[in-house]
């Protein structure tokens, strides 16, 4: 049996349409079409080209009609941004990006009116300043009541592409106001805020037939008959389910411009130590909980190199040869918002702890995976506590997972085994999930599909005493542990 589907999968900095085989059990990925993403400032705001990634996602389809015959197609995007839709269906104004300065300020406000404990007992999710619910806050006085709808990424471009307007969970747990005890939106919390929970669409689980590709798409690219099928349509929850393991006692990191650390539970954990640890519970694929933590990723390797232009192999070979041991705490909120500023913020960081800067971009790209690897250790121990489950090994995914240096240090700080791969699990997760929907994969395992279809490369624990570099890491990142929830 051979199906095709196609997965286009919207990152924050790139995003990509692929073309899915899944044939005799294995899923062959062909990227027919890549393109950068970012944001765009405009006059202090900072926006998404939401219909340059429209057209570009439109380019993609057109190569893929070339190939015929295919199922499917389902979206995928990072999580918490939307769109609000008109009455007459039109997207209303621009879509904000998450790191936009709007939001500054905002989540502080909205917990001096609600507590803390009452959003993250009605939610379980991670405290970060740009989640939906911060965003609503933020919105132009107005802007919301006129608003018909709201619409998250994922599902802003299935209505463009079906006119099915409907949220797919996954992506909507990342918004702060879902409720997974009930699998309810968290209205309460909107309506204690004065917000108008009836644009919230209708929930709906991933692996939702969402329709035809509408008459107007199907002409525009030449594909015909297509189903419309949402995915786990938030990139890491779609990436979660193509994770290679097996068993029990693993963790994975999802590791791109954000590094997402985490375990699958089989249900939500929301304890006040899952509080204080700010840890969040989103929905996963088949009602699993991703139990995880957001850590700020390659997003800051990515803004240096956005100054030195440097080609990234190059880059980290050169950073493997450097003796390392400076470290940042990544999660410290002066590394979030873009800028060409961020080695600089990076040196100040070392100055106020004491630390010689790093000064080249090797020695600075060092600090910072040295860095990733400690917190990513130290997220491991709390999971491990807190889900009462030992982990023994580490899935990195995603296209981090391709960073050697990275890998190994993950597993020297953790003590754990290192399984990398696959590079493209956001799509392979996207891609099963649809052809499981349309009935072409027989059985339920598509982490046994993944494991037959890819390369897996094993790093073990051992090439460094790392116990110093922890501790000094502990006695930096305590403070701002401290001050984040
Ligand atoms: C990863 C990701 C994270 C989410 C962040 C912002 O691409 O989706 O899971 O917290 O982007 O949306």
């Amino acid at each position: 049996m051979t199906s095709r589907h196609i997965a286009v999968d919207l990152g924050a900095s790139s995003g990509r349409v692929a073309l899915g085989t899944l044939e005799n059990g294995k899923l062959h990925v062909e990227v027919l079409h890549r393109f950068p993403n970012g944001g765009v400032p405009v006059r202090g705001g900072l926006y998404w080209d939401i219909l340059g990634l429209w057209r570009e996602v439109l380019h993609g389809l057109k190569l893929a009609a070339r190939q015929g015959d295919i199922a499917s197609v389902g979206v995928n995007s990072w999580a918490v941004d939307y769109g609000l839709i008109d009455p007459q269906g039109h997207l209303m104004g621009q879509v904000h990006h998450y790191r936009s300065p709007r939001l500054n300020g905002v989540m502080e406000r909205v917990r001096a009116q609600l507590s803390g404990e009452r959003i993250y007992d009605a939610t379980g999710i991670q405290f970060l300043p740009f989640n939906t619910l911060y965003q609503l806050a933020a919105e132009v006085p107005g802007e919301l009541a006129r608003a018909q709808t709201m619409l998250m990424v994922p599902d802003l471009l299935h209505f463009w592409l079906c006119g099915q307007a409907v949220t797919e969970r996954t992506n909507a747990s990342s918004t702060q106001f879902l409720d997974p005890q009930t699998g309810e939106w968290a209205t309460e919390l909107l309506d204690a805020l004065d917000l108008p929970g009836r644009v919230l669409p209708h929930i709906v689980e991933p692996g939702t037939v969402l329709g035809e590709l509408s008459t107007d798409v199907a002409q525009e690219t030449g594909l015909q008959g297509l189903q419309v099928i949402a995915p786990a349509t938030h990139d890491t929850a779609s990436a979660v389910a193509a994770v290679p393991a097996r068993g029990e006692g693993w963790a994975y990191v999802s590791s791109g411009t954000w590094s997402l650390v985490g375990i699958e539970a089989p249900q939500p954990v929301i304890t006040p130590r899952t509080l204080a640890e700010n840890l969040t519970n989103e929905a996963g694929l088949d009602g699993t909980t991703r139990l995880l933590k957001n850590v700020m990723g390659l997003w800051i390797i990515q803004q240096c190199n956005e100054g030195w232009g440097l080609d990234y192999g190059d880059l980290y070979a050169r950073a493997a040869g450097e003796a390392g041991g400076t470290l940042i705490d990544p999660d410290d909120a002066r590394f979030s918002p873009p800028g060409a500023d961020m080695p600089g913020r990076i040196q100040a960081f070392c100055r106020e702890t004491g630390q010689t800067p790093p000064q080249t971009p090797a020695e600075l790209t060092r600090c910072v995976l040295d860095s990733l690897a400690l917190k990513t250790a130290q997220i491991l121990d709390v999971l491990a506590e807190v889900s009462r489950q030992p982990i023994t090994t580490v899935h990195v995914v995603g296209g981090g997972s391709q960073i050697g240096l990275l890998n190994q240090l993950i597993a020297d700080a953790s003590g754990k085994t290192v399984i990398a791969g696959p590079v493209e699990a956001t799509l392979m997760g996207n891609l099963l999930v649809q052809a499981r929907a349309g009935g072409h994969l027989p059985g339920d395992d598509l982490r046994g599909v993944v494991r037959a279809s890819v390369e897996l490369l094993t790093f073990k624990p051992g090439g460094a005493d790392l116990s110093v570099l922890r501790q000094h890491f502990q006695s930096l990142t305590r403070t701002h542990n401290e001050a984040e929830v």
